[in-house]
């Protein structure tokens, strides 16, 4: 399944970004760490390359972090510094990110003298603006369960001498890796209007059932470990979304329910890389 997404409004960001970078100090890559190298954007990488940056891996809550902690190890080449997980939700590693901010601007000749400048990139989705918000202690930043939420870029005060550019998360035009996009699309960073959900899921078969089998025979009350998707469509399609008129099975909204709770954690923690 190609997926392919590079929206007009996806090139008007990577332009304002990059204006906003004569005016910014340090950069922060927010990845997700249910998959830090697919999250990771070149584009921006490459675009923000002379910049101190640092990067964070969000949504540790949802991940799992005995894989991500083996994938790190694995891959030490992926991230110039050890990235710091961080979790927007329950504000894990924002104290120590602001820290980490302070400690990257020491030795510039302004500091003390003005507040720092960072600029949050990142790909949709991945909790920018509410890591913002985490950084300020209350909302100053639109946050949406929605890629595609914030349009603009804005300069935010997070106080104690530091503003925060929010950013729109950009994707980079095309995906080397078909695997990526595929990723990207079940970790919610790709506007659902455009998958399909029964052939997103089709392609994560094998790891849903070898990772969430045991969570999903108890959120759906299956009767045993599931052996293919079908069996657990089946289950969702018949007790958990209405039937279409006629009495069809919805198999399509049975895909989007399974997508959205897998999202969610409620299928148990995530790791895909
Ligand atoms: N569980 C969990 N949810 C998070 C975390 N961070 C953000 N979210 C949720 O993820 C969704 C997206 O967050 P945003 O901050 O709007 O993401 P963004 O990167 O700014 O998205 P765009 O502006 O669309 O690029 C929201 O529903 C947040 O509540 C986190 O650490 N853990
Ligand atoms: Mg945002």
């Amino acid at each position: 399944m190609p997926i392919q997404w590079y929206p007009g409004h996806m090139e008007r960001a990577r332009k304002q970004i990059a204006a906003a970078l004569s005016k910014t100090d340090v950069v922060i890559e927010v990845c997700d760490a249910r998959a830090p190298g697919s999250s990771r954007n070149p584009l921006l990488r490459e675009l923000v390359a002379d910049k101190p940056l640092i990067s964070a891996l969000n949504r540790c809550d949802q991940a799992d972090n005995e894989r991500l902690k083996h994938w790190l190890q694995q891959k030490p080449e992926e991230f110039t510094e050890p990235p710091l997980p961080i979790s927007c939700k329950t504000g894990k590693g924002v104290a120590e990110l602001r820290k980490k901010i302070q400690h990257k601007c020491q030795s510039f000749k302004w500091f003390g003298l003005r507040d720092a400048r960072a600029l949050v990139v990142g790909i949709p989705n991945v909790g920018k603006s509410a890591l913002i918000n985490n950084l300020a202690g209350h909302r100053k930043a639109a946050v949406a369960n929605k890629p595609g939420h914030t349009r603009g870029i804005q300069m935010i005060s997070a106080g104690k001498g530091l503003m925060v550019w929010d950013s729109p998360g950009i994707l980079w035009p095309k995906f080397d890796d078909p695997q990526v996009g595929v990723r990207l699309a079940l970790l919610g960073s790709i506007r659902s209007e455009i998958l399909d959900p029964l052939e997103l899921l089709r392609q994560y078969q094998e790891g849903l059932l070898q990772w969430h089998g045991a969570a999903i025979v108890t959120r759906y009350k299956l009767p045993a470990l599931a052996q293919n998707l079908n069996e657990i469509l089946h289950e969702i399609a018949h007790r958990r979304v209405p039937l279409l008129p006629g009495g069809e099975a919805d198999w399509n909204a049975a895909g989007y329910l399974l997508l959205k709770e897998f999202q969610e954690g409620l299928l148990g923690p995530v790791f895909l890389d």
